[in-house]
């Protein structure tokens, strides 16, 4: 019974068309309110501690400046279904393939967040069980490549991201790795050069996406590229899912193999995201079977790679997205390439160096290095940190400069256009960042002293700029 069940609903997962008849869920006669309300006042009697420092770090977030192009703010909505009784189901598998029981109201909300993921993006195909963006590349990875074979990946100095194949990650252990590298005159990536590698490499995999890269990304070559030698091609999307959602950049849905993204930072909770275009059927050896693509990244899911998954994070994403189809969502992410490039180019303006010189996306990187003699990543990152300003030290492409160290810092716009910041707001935040960069003294790479008045100016404007965009 269970396996005729599983089969049917796999091959429903795998359509596009077959998710409108979802359970309704009936609220039970005896539902109580007693567990499940006022969640914040139970913790803060049960746990002092704890509570008084969410609050601290609510304070910190409301009070300073969010910088750092990773992150983002996920909605009320999104929070609340987060924090719930839905965080105490187990179970294993996928939608009518479980094994526990009470799966009825999860199903219907996991079954309602790959509906809507597939809308979001246009695709075949989602999977929204992957603990995080990691997870989820660690998952395709795992359900294409036996150990030893080849990838072909950006390398993490030149914009690429952790789990794509440093050496010091999983993907670097169990894969044979070589890495592309942009032009080192304009730091874009050179396409040209990537296909010459990759002729030369043949790797059975081509992973493009990045976490430090201010262009367009022509997944379309990508993909041409990936045919030429035979190789799947993964894009990981983490960065600029919600640009690619709202239609501010090209999608890789359907030239890719496979997407990725984490969900936290387009504007979600955390957690990850696998989806699939037009090849989502494409057969794949697996053992001694032969299965669609999209079978085989639900294996390696589970039980290959996790157990339970998050079932709140899962009705959390579905929230997140709802909004992501929503008229405001869609808007905030042209204006938040909008407020990138105005920053850029005020930092541009000011004497910097801005990498690529701009933006096409929601960040930039800066050469601090090349502003002021001795300037590090890490002077700069620590030295805002104490006005109020958060951001990341970030290396940048043939750095000379240690990795701990390094020579650049990374902004983005994300969170202060999502409270509400526009372009007037990107001038005055490129002029405090450059005030307090201009007059740090500089000990060595890694020390430095700032002036006491200075910087308790300096926390003083940030904190009234931040107070007329609080929190939403
Ligand atoms: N991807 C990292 C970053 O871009 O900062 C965070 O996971």
């Amino acid at each position: 019974m269970l396996v005729e069940k599983h089969a049917s609903q796999a091959l429903k997962r795998g359509s596009k068309t077959n998710y409108e008849t979802l359970r309704p869920v009936g609220q039970s006669a005896s539902s109580s309110t007693t567990y499940h309300d006022r969640l914040p006042q139970a913790l803060e009697r049960a746990d002092a501690e704890v509570h008084r420092l969410i609050d601290a770090e609510y304070d910190r977030l409301q009070n300073t400046l969010q910088l750092i192009a990773a992150e983002n703010q996920c909605s009320r909505a999104v929070l609340a279904a987060l924090g719930n009784v839905v965080q105490n189901k187990t179970t294993e598998g996928f939608v009518g393939a479980r094994f526990h029981g009470g799966c009825e109201v999860v199903d219907s909300l996991e079954t309602l967040a790959i509906e809507r993921a597939k809308r979001v993006f246009g695709a075949h195909y989602a999977n929204v069980q992957p603990h995080s963006g990691t997870s989820a590349n660690q998952i395709v990875l795992t359900a294409i490549l036996q150990s030893g074979d080849r990838v072909l990946s950006q390398a993490m100095d030149q914009g690429g991201h952790v789990s794509h194949g440093a050496p010091v990650a999983f993907a670097g252990h169990f894969f044979e790795i070589e890495q592309y590298r942009v032009d080192p005159t304009s730091f874009r990536l050179d396409y040209d050069a990537i296909a010459e590698q990759a002729r030369r490499f043949r790797p059975k995999l081509i992973i493009c996406g990045a976490s430090a890269y201010a262009r367009t990304i022509d997944f379309a070559r990508f993909r041409a590229i990936a045919d030429e030698v035979g190789a799947f091609l993964l894009a990981d999307v983490s960065h600029i899912s919600g640009l690619i959602a709202a239609g501010a950049h090209p999608s890789p849905v359907d030239a890719a193999h496979f997407t990725t993204t984490s969900t936290y930072k387009p504007g979600g909770p955390r957690g990850g995201l696998i989806l699939m275009g037009r090849d989502f059927e494409t057969p794949i050896q697996a053992g001694k079977k032969t299965v669609p693509l999209w079978e085989r990244i639900e294996k390696t899911t589970f039980p290959g790679f996790q157990g339970t998954p998050y079932l709140n994070n899962i009705a959390a994403k579905a929230v997140f997205f709802r909004e992501m189809m929503s008229p405001e969502y869609r808007s905030r992410q042209f204006k938040i390439i909008e407020n990138a490039h105005v920053l850029a180019a005020a930092f541009a303006r000011l004497g910097y160096e801005v990498l690529t010189g701009g933006t096409d996306n929601h960040m930039f990187l800066v050469n601090v290095a090349h502003f002021r003699e001795g300037l590090t990543g890490l002077i700069a990152q620590h030295c805002l940190e104490d006005c109020g300003i958060t951001i990341n030290m970030n290396r940048l492409p043939y750095d000379t400069q240690n990795a701990r160290v390094t020579s650049g810092m990374r902004l983005g716009t994300p969170i202060v256009t999502r409270n509400g910041m526009t372009p007037a707001q990107m001038e005055e935040i490129a002029r405090l960042l450059d005030t307090v960069l201009r007059q740090v003294e500089i000990r060595d790479p890694k020390h430095y002293r700032l002036d006491e008045t200075l910087q308790a100016e300096t926390r003083q404007r940030v904190q009234q700029l931040c107070s007329r965009f609080p929190l939403r």
